[in-house]
């Protein structure tokens, strides 16, 4: 398949000002006629290429005309119309089947509503267009259904009129005065209900809101609604951003690829970020739900008002949004836990990303399939781009900032160089050597040391950063990396000197600190102001220092993740683990008064498997699954009391959903998972007693998760309730896949193999594929057993769902990518499984990128 270069970028023949669409909607077969302006852009004799895929074509005009098929021609699928004036009306009229879209891209059926997914080049599959995001245009959208199954007619923008036809069938007519691109476009047609609500702008203006849901789940929407509502006020307060319509819809579907989709004034949803209630949805569930109502909300702003230029540019709008749903959580509660939250999905998803095969720049230089980089690079490290500017300028000069990227792009198409550009202008600043961080790939690693001369009261810190060989990048320049420092009192544990923000630009750099007396401690990359790997040789005992005395919780939190590490790591490598610094730790973490509750049960978590896995060489995850195991049975046996005091201590009340009740909530399953750990006897009766009395899913899914991890009679019995409860309840199903793939057990591999055929289980809908498959590609031990079994199960399920939705496919792959950083046989047999999906026949262009970048 062909390559897509950045630097190949050249601006469309042809614009298109005006589209007016026709949609006979049917799900077996549905009508769409296209009318399109275009217009000439520049001097050429090119003809018009629209882009098109799977459509059947029925006819081609001109100004009204029809035109011979002589005078048109498909080449590789696009519509190739030579035309001599330099405006002109052309016209189509193809033929789709909803019905049989298994990608989900394009306009499909999920449990009866008729929708769309364009993004990124899903309109091709809807009519002929050029499909690219420097394409704006005004929508003009007539729908025509059967009124009976599709009562709730929805597009972009306003619906101007509407009315009922012949043979029961009814339409609506549909103008979104906004040009935009393709890939904003979107309509809905179904039985749906609303729940429906009010905002009053800044300006005056009310817009009408709804959230449309099957009628059953009305009662499910509240929270959305209300995040909804939230991020309206917020987006005007923090970026003076004000919604430009009078009607804003959602719509939650069952069958999505994406989280959810920011179609200008028609977001459409993943039913998993818009359903909630205490029942049904875990307090992660309902924060994840506002994060993502948000995120596409404030898309309305960074994306579609100001869009990318081309598909390479996805962070200029992703980065800078997640940036700002990031904002928007840490505003909603503990901005420290949800600074801990980012980090943590940082290095879950992103660092492993940076360190393998498929590593790319923020800023990618060339795809194959643009589906494959909606990654945690493009998303999550582009927000921490956007957040190192935001370090860098400060809180004002960076809405200097975003003001005038906002005034001088709307309407726009832009780069990721256009919103540097506006950060400089506005402020003065020199971004020259921070451009890099959009160009160079892979993950910086910055070591430091801090010398101490006593007598001159003067510390000095030597900074080295150095940057691993990427994917096509062998050789790396210095970036320009903001670390906030400070220095804490070896005694006194009090800050020497305030925190400075030190800028890392050289290659080696030292930084001077004066009027230090006392033996000071460093404190630093706080807050985690930069996406880096930090070495800066903390011995276990400073470690245990900064983990009780930190004025920075993050780094606090750090600091405790970085001695619970090194401790699990020392037992794998073979030295005697200490586990008591970390024992003495957490102890002092749970018993200090003055810490937030969900600051506590973050912190005194022990780092994931795969994480401990990303700081070796070589990953040993029988040794890494053991070796964690044993500190955790030693700080559930050792701190036994002290979890049982924090149970109880957490236990008792009534649901409510506030930042104190949730952080409550959290500390009491740790507590419970830790009392598990320890052996005690009653442990597997407590955890059943709380998953029986639960009011509220955090509680029970959190028991079902102890549960789920050992050898109890309570285990089945719990699984069996779960089940049978919520047997209906897809997202809440999902759920009870999750636990099981998720369960720490030795059989786990062959129970997600016997999952996999169970009546529930399905590939077709993406949340349930990845409740199970993408799951247990993510349970490093499970999936790494040394027999291979979790290779060739993914790989299966890899092809089996490539067949029907490669997008979603491609996505359960990255773990058989790593099999350089596994011991000899499980990576040739990974490397064996990646060769098998690359020789199958029909592999779409998504799993071969992702597949063949994997082996290279
Ligand atoms: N634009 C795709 C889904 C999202 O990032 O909002
Ligand atoms: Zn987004």
């Amino acid at each position: 398949p062909p390559i897509i270069h950045r630097e190949d970028y050249r601006p469309p023949d042809w614009l298109v000002p005006d589209i007016a669409l026709d949609f006979r909607l049917d799900p077996g077969k549905t009508l769409v006629s296209a009318r399109l302006k275009v217009v000439r852009n520049g001097d050429h004799a090119e003809p018009l290429r629209l882009d098109g895929e799977g459509l059947k074509l029925i006819e081609v005009k001109r100004d009204g005309v029809a035109l011979e098929s002589g005078v048109w021609r498909l080449e590789d699928d696009r519509l190739v119309v030579p035309i001599d004036a330099d405006e002109a009306e052309i016209s189509t009229l193809v033929e789709i089947e909803p019905e049989k879209n298994s990608q989900l891209m394009g306009l499909y059926a999920s449990g009866g509503i008729l929708c769309t997914q364009c993004e990124a080049q899903g309109f091709r599959r809807i009519t002929f267009f050029p499909d690219r995001p420097d394409v704006l245009s005004r929508y003009s959208v007539l729908m025509e259904a059967d009124q009976a199954s599709y009562p709730v007619l929805l597009a972009n923008g306003d619906c101007i009129e509407s009315g009922e036809g012949v043979e029961g069938r009814h339409w609506a007519r549909w103008e979104d005065p906004w040009p935009k691109p393709c890939y904003l476009f979107a309509l809905v047609a179904g039985d749906l209900a609303a729940n429906r609500d009010s905002f009053v702008t800044m300006s005056g203006k009310t817009v009408d809101l709804a959230i449309w849901v099957r009628e059953a789940d009305i009662p499910k929407t509240g929270h959305a609604m209300a995040a909804l509502k939230d991020s309206m006020a917020w987006d005007e307060r923090v970026y003076g951003r004000e919604y430009d319509l009078s009607q804003f819809n959602i719509v939650a579907v069952s069958d999505f690829n994406f989280g959810a989709m920011e179609n200008k004034s028609l977001n459409i949803f993943n039913s998993r970020y818009i359903l909630a209630d205490a029942e049904t949805a875990t307090d992660m569930d309902f924060d994840a739900i506002a994060g993502v109502v948000a995120h596409e909300y404030f898309h309305n702003w960074s994306g579609n008002r100001v869009t990318c230029r081309d598909w390479f540019q996805l962070s200029l709008k992703e980065g800078f949004t997640v940036f700002r749903d990031q904002s928007f959580s840490a505003d909603q509660g503990s901005a420290a836990v949800a600074r801990i939250g980012d980090v943590r999905t940082l290095r879950a998803a992103q660092f492993p990303e940076d360190a393998g095969p498929l590593a790319h720049p923020v800023r990618p230089e060339s795809y194959i399939e643009i589906s494959n980089f909606y990654t945690a690079t493009v998303y999550n490290k582009g927000a921490e781009l956007i957040r190192m500017m935001h370090t860098i300028l400060g809180e004002e000069g960076f809405r200097k900032g975003s003001d005038l990227y906002f005034e001088r792009h709307d309407g726009e198409a832009a780069t990721c160089e256009a919103f540097v550009q506006a950060m400089e202008d506005a402020t003065g600043a020199d971004l020259a050597q921070f451009r890099l961080w959009y160009a160079q790939s892979g993950t910086p690693k910055v070591t430091a040391k801090l010398a101490h001369d006593a007598g001159a009261a003067r510390a000095v810190l030597t900074l080295e950063q150095t940057m691993p060989p990427t994917p096509g990048q062998s050789e790396k320049q210095p970036m320009a990396i903001p670390l906030k420092t400070a220095l804490l009192g070896k005694e006194s544990g009090t800050p020497l000197a305030r925190e400075r923000l030190v800028m890392l630009t050289e290659a080696r750099q030292d930084v001077v600190f004066d009027d230090v007396a006392e033996t000071p401690i460093l404190s630093i990359n706080r807050n985690f102001t930069a996406p880096v790997v930090m070495d800066a040789e903390k011995d276990p005992a400073t470690l245990a220092f900064l983990s009780a005395h930190d004025d920075d919780p993050f780094a606090r939190y750090e600091a405790m993740q970085q001695l619970m590490v090194e401790t699990i790591i020392d037992a794998v490598s073979g030295r005697a683990a200490d586990h008591a610094p970390v024992i003495e730790a957490v102890r002092k973490t749970l018993a200090d008064a003055d810490l937030d509750k969900a600051f506590v049960a973050e912190a005194v978590l022990l780092p994931s498997e795969s994480f401990v896995g990303d700081q070796m060489l070589i990953v040993d995850p029988e040794a890494i699954h053991q070796a964690r195991e044993a500190l955790r049975r030693d700080l559930g046996s050792r701190l036994e009391a002290d979890w049982r005091a924090a149970y109880a201590a957490s236990s008792g009340n009534a649901f409510e959903y506030s930042p104190a009740a949730k952080a409550l909530r959290r500390l009491r399953t740790v507590a419970l998972g830790y009392i598990a750990a320890s052996g005690a006897d009653d442990a597997a009766k407590l955890a059943f007693g709380q998953f029986e009395s639960a009011d509220n899913m955090t509680d029970r899914q959190g028991a079902l998760g102890v549960l789920a991890n050992g050898g109890a009679p309570e285990r089945v019995a719990a699984l069996d309730i779960f089940y049978n409860r919520y047997r209906d309840e897809a997202l809440v199903l999902d759920k009870w896949f999750t636990v099981q793939a998720f369960a720490t057990r030795d059989d786990t591999a062959a129970a997600v193999e016997e999952l996999a055929q169970h009546p529930d289980f399905t590939i077709e809908n993406p949340n349930r594929l990845r409740a199970l498959v993408g799951a247990f590609g993510a349970n490093q031990r499970a999936f790494h057993l040394a027999s291979g079994r979790g290779y060739a199960f993914l790989a299966d399920y890899i092809l089996k769902a490539d067949a029907i939705n490669p997008q979603t496919a491609a996505r359960l792959l990255p773990p058989l990518g790593r099999w350089r950083r596994f011991d000899e046989g499980r990576g040739t047999m990974m490397r064996a499984e990646l060769e098998r999906i690359l020789a199958a026949p029909g592999l779409s262009k998504d799993v071969y990128e992702q597949a063949s970048k994997s082996l290279a």
